[in-house]
């Protein structure tokens, strides 16, 4: 906690920029979807910042980052606050920087989208679709994640089985970041460097612009296969992965998740497994007659305009995390977890795995690619008993060759993708030499 005092000093030397002390607000903003995880809520529920600010310029996030650094209060950046373990959670209290007013879409041009850092990763996708560009990848929360936030947190995305996961997609081309001094640097990163901050959870440098790549735009058709058994949707994923079919999307899950898919439900209806993707129009037939030779059946194919006349939900909207907010939406004894499968992952290991968890474990799996391989990352449900059976799941998964991303951690080291070199955290010395920035993630960072 910062004294109030400091913090009206703080106050009186941000002059115009947008702040707040009120309370609500500063509980709303001090909180993101950590919420997913029973280990994590006692942790960081009390978290809070002492203020909160909303810069709408260059010079206003200069104007905070000056008066913070001179009064050594901790600078907590916020997105759309989407975050899964208490990313954009003020450890420390201090200044909560809202990026939300700072969210234009600078440029279209071919190939290349140029965004302030809190434009809405939806705003930047709908202004490249109307040049017939689209992003490379995005997460199912677009509506409300920023860019900066999907960069400083995100990991892949819906698009991830076509060009990869986003650190080795290319999709970043250059980032502008401002550094934690008093008289604060822009600094512009391309190439490897953009590394140094993507996935960093905002504790290196504060990301005021991107240059993201964009790729000619396709017609994505949604569509649903159901198979008899979640061994055959996992052998078709595996060949569709193989396969020449152009895919958006390839989401596993199997027929206990039907209760959470209401707005589905005469396709999904629980008595069979099913693949959710995004078809690119010319490969629907030939997805199909794949999934035929697993047992697969056609249970829907529909483009944007016939799934919204039918008031459907759209195929990105039930991806990724949002298939576990869909169940915790009905359910909040569920939790999750984050496994990458071994590859090759075969049918028999996640039948086995179905019959050793029974109803504590439901399984969900997205396709995504890394270093031109299938990369099979689990987002199974978990039935939260204890925290020590929690653990006890986890090593089981691990025992089976798996590679756990634990989410159950608010430390950035602890989930497992984090800089064995170093390199990372010599320059976040370099941008932010006090450690302002987001204290308490870094366990290498008191
Ligand atoms: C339902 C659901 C579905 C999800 N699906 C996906 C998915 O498909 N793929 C995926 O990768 N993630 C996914 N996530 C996680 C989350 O949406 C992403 O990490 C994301 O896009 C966060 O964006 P945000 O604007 O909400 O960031 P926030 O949660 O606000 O911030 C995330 C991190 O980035 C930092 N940050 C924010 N803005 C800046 C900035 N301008 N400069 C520097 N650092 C900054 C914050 O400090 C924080 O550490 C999902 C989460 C939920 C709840």
């Amino acid at each position: 906690m910062t004294g109030q005092i400091l913090i009206a000093q703080f106050r009186r030397d941000i002059g115009d920029v947008s702040s707040t002390v009120d309370e609500r607000q500063i509980r709303q903003k001090s909180h993101d979807f950590h919420w997913y995880s029973p280990v994590l809520t006692p942790q960081l529920q009390n978290c809070m910042a002492d203020v909160v600010v909303q810069p709408r310029s260059e010079e206003e996030i200069a104007a905070v980052i000056a008066a913070a650094v001179k009064y050594r209060i901790p600078i907590t950046v916020r997105g759309g606050g989407t975050g899964n373990y208490g990313q954009s959670v003020p450890l420390k209290g201090g200044v909560l920087v809202d990026m939300t007013g700072f969210n234009k879409i600078m440029a279209v041009e071919p190939g290349i989208v140029r965004t302030q850092a809190g434009a809405t990763i939806g705003g930047a996708l709908e202004a490249a679709l109307a040049t017939g560009q689209q992003l490379m990848m995005y997460p199912s929360t677009l509506t409300s994640a920023t860019v900066g936030g999907y960069l400083g947190g995100g990991f892949a995305g819906i698009g991830s089985v076509r060009h990869g996961i986003i650190r080795e997609s290319g999709m970043i081309q250059s980032l502008k970041i401002m550094t934690i001094e008093e008289t604060p640097r822009i600094l512009t990163l391309s190439g490897s460097d953009v590394g140094f901050v993507f996935h960093s959870w905002g504790t290196t440098g504060i990301i005021l612009e991107t240059q993201l790549k964009l790729v000619p735009a396709e017609t994505w058709i949604d569509c649903i296969a159901t198979f008899p058994t979640y061994g055959d949707v996992i052998a078709f994923g595996n060949a569709a992965f193989a396969s020449d079919l152009d895919m958006f999307l390839l989401s596993a899950v199997e027929r206990r998740f039907a209760p959470y898919y209401k707005r589905l439900s005469q396709y999904f209806d629980g008595n069979r497994d099913a693949m959710f993707s995004m078809v690119k129009e010319s490969d629907v037939d030939r997805y199909f007659a794949l999934a035929a030779t697993f047992n697969g059946h056609r249970s829907m194919a529909v483009s944007e305009a016939e799934s919204n006349a039918a008031k459907l939900r759209r195929i990105h909207t039930t991806a990724f995390n949002h298939t576990t907010l869909m169940a915790l939406q009905v359910d909040r004894a569920w939790t999750y977890l984050q496994v990458v499968m071994p590859n090759p992952y075969e049918p028999k290991l996640v039948e086995e795995q179905m019959r050793r968890f029974g109803d504590e474990v439901l399984m969900h799996h997205e396709y995504t690619k890394e270093k031109g391989r299938c990369r099979i990352g689990g987002l199974p449900l978990i039935r939260y008993t204890t925290e020590q059976r929690l653990n006890e799941i986890m090593r089981s998964f691990e025992a089976d060759g798996c590679v756990l991303n634990n989410p159950h951690i608010f430390k950035l080291e602890d989930g497992g993708r984090f800089d064995p070199e170093g390199r990372k955290m010599a320059f976040r010395a370099s941008v932010d030499p006090l450690g302002l920035l987001n204290p308490g993630k870094l366990r290498s960072v008191s």
